[in-house]
């Protein structure tokens, strides 16, 4: 670089500088900060106080905190295609920046509305744009979470955050876990040190903030600062067999890990074919490539109990699980009836099935009623892979919080991407083709690499990417070597 141009980089820095000092100040001259004792919504007292909602009130601040934000999107190299803020601090700063950089904007409902079309997200949505979150301050990263994955619920991208504020308790740390980049204008190591030479604010009351900002970590709930959280989160993406032998996995999810890394496949093929034949031929001829064959017993026009004897046959000898997508979806009594009897008599020969969460506790009790005894287990779908599907965040999250309430028979989830960050927890992902698009019934895609090392699943389903090749021997050992690879990376950009 010319000595010129540095100085000229040298001269921003400063001005930069400045401006954030500038800011600051003002930020404290307006009581968007305050010292003192406040009881938080979580029951702490802090010595420190941020309402940034008061900067509404002061047009030429509210104009200089939005530039800021932008500026601080563009020096990190975000690139983006729209703007959502955080509601509600954030909205007249993400409108702003809207409307002075020319960029459409989201607007996330806290609600939705029970009347109309009760979107969660107002604006043209297009499906595949990347967002950019705006905040005004992070503590441990869970309202940009929300907000994130309510928009990624309806296909958006989000891989940044812009904030004003960042209390350094964690959520920088926490949103990198989840694949997001947190840019901070200010950090609250700065704001202390700016006031504190500028002799608004006493040593004593800078220390008893950073000591309440170390000793509050929001982040794995540890005492170490934001980005040793991250190193340490990092270094703790286990194994597939690492998470089998956790104390807290289901027998069936340790079974699976295990074999998984035995057999070096996340691969599930969705066996779906009409003929019994042609089901125990698939199943023996991929066998020793799978991790589980997936089944949809009722399309079989020649179904026989022998079939499931069968199938448990091949899964033997070539050590794979048998999962039923039977999408269980009705009160406990019936549900019972239908894994137990009928025609099928699912629970004799499927290791795994899966269920709607939709009708409530009662479908999974119903279930656990029959399956628990014989070792089984069961998935919850959580998301489905079709257009307009209408499982939205909130609905995802209600699930994951209904398995954590049967941890002796669900062992994990149907859905899009890794939602429950416990790893005794396996994600299993279907709509995987190496080609993005459809299938012109509603049915997306999404790659393997996309599917395990972007959205941390675990296992891919693949139905016709497979059973529609002409080869399907050589298109299941390239899904397989596709979705283990992605794995393989996933697990080594994480140490
Ligand atoms: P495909 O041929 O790879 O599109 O088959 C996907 C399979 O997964 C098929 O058996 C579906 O019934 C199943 N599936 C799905 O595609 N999407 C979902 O959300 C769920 C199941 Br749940």
């Amino acid at each position: 670089m010319s000595s010129a141009a540095q100085r000229s980089v040298c001269v921003c820095a400063c001005r930069m500088e400045a401006a954030l000092r500038a800011l600051v100040l003002q930020l404290y001259d307006v009581q968007a900060v305050k010292f003192g004792q406040f009881k938080l919504k979580s029951g702490l007292t802090s010595p420190v106080y941020f309402d940034l909602r008061v900067i509404i009130s002061h047009p030429e601040l509210l104009r200089q905190v939005s530039s800021l934000l932008y500026q601080c999107a563009e020096d990190a190299g975000v690139r983006f295609d729209c703007v959502c803020g955080v509601p509600y601090t954030a909205l007249p700063l993400a409108t702003i920046i809207c409307s002075t950089k020319n960029y459409p904007m989201l607007i996330r409902r806290k609600e939705a509305k029970d009347y109309g079309t009760k979107r969660l997200i107002e604006g043209n949505i297009r499906p595949g744009d990347v967002c950019l979150i705006v905040e005004d301050v992070v503590t441990s990263g869970g309202s940009v979470l929300e907000t994130a994955q309510v928009l990624q619920a309806e296909g958006l991208k989000v891989t940044d955050a812009v904030v004003l504020l960042d209390r350094e308790q964690g959520g920088g740390a926490k949103l990198a876990a989840e694949g997001i980049s947190l840019h901070p204008v200010i950090s609250i190591s700065t704001l202390l040190s700016v006031l504190l030479s500028a002799g608004r604010i006493d040593q004593a009351t800078c220390s008893s903030v950073e000591s309440f900002v170390q000793e509050n970590q929001t982040f794995k709930a540890g005492q170490e600062n934001g980005s040793t959280a991250l190193k340490k989160k990092k270094c703790e993406e286990l194994s597939y067999g690492a998470r089998a032998a956790l104390s807290g996995a289901h027998p069936l999810a340790a079974r699976l890990l295990r074999l998984m890394e035995q057999k070096s496949s996340n691969l599930c093929v969705s066996a779906d074919v009409t003929s019994a034949a042609e089901l125990l031929e698939l199943a023996d001829l991929l066998g020793p490539l799978v991790c589980a064959l997936k089944t949809h017993v009722d399309i079989l026009q020649d179904f026989s109990p022998e079939v499931g004897v069968r199938l448990q046959e091949l899964a033997e000898k070539h050590n794979f699980l048998i999962f039923e997508d039977r999408k269980f979806a009705d009160i406990g009594n019936t549900v019972k009836h239908q894994y137990e009897g009928g025609v099928y008599q699912i629970s004799s020969w499927a290791h795994i099935v899966n269920a709607h969460a939709v009708p409530g506790p009662g479908v999974v009790e119903g279930l656990r009623a029959v399956g628990q005894s014989l070792g089984r287990g069961c998935l919850l779908i959580a998301q489905m892979s079709s257009q307009g599907s209408l499982a939205t965040a909130e609905y995802t999250q209600a699930v994951v919080k209904m398995a954590e309430g049967y941890p002796d028979f669900v062992f994990g989830f149907i859905s899009g991407s890794k939602i429950s960050s416990k790893p005794e927890f396996v994600h299993m992902t279907p709509g995987v083709q190496m080609q993005s698009g459809g299938d012109g019934l509603g049915q997306q895609y999404t790659s393997p690499d996309e599917v395990i090392r972007s959205k941390g699943s675990d296992i891919i389903i693949v139905g016709r990417g497979i059973v529609a090749s002409a080869d399907r021997l050589k298109a299941a050992e390239e899904y397989r070597k596709a979705g283990w690879e992605a794995y393989l990376s996933r697990l080594s950009a994480s140490s």
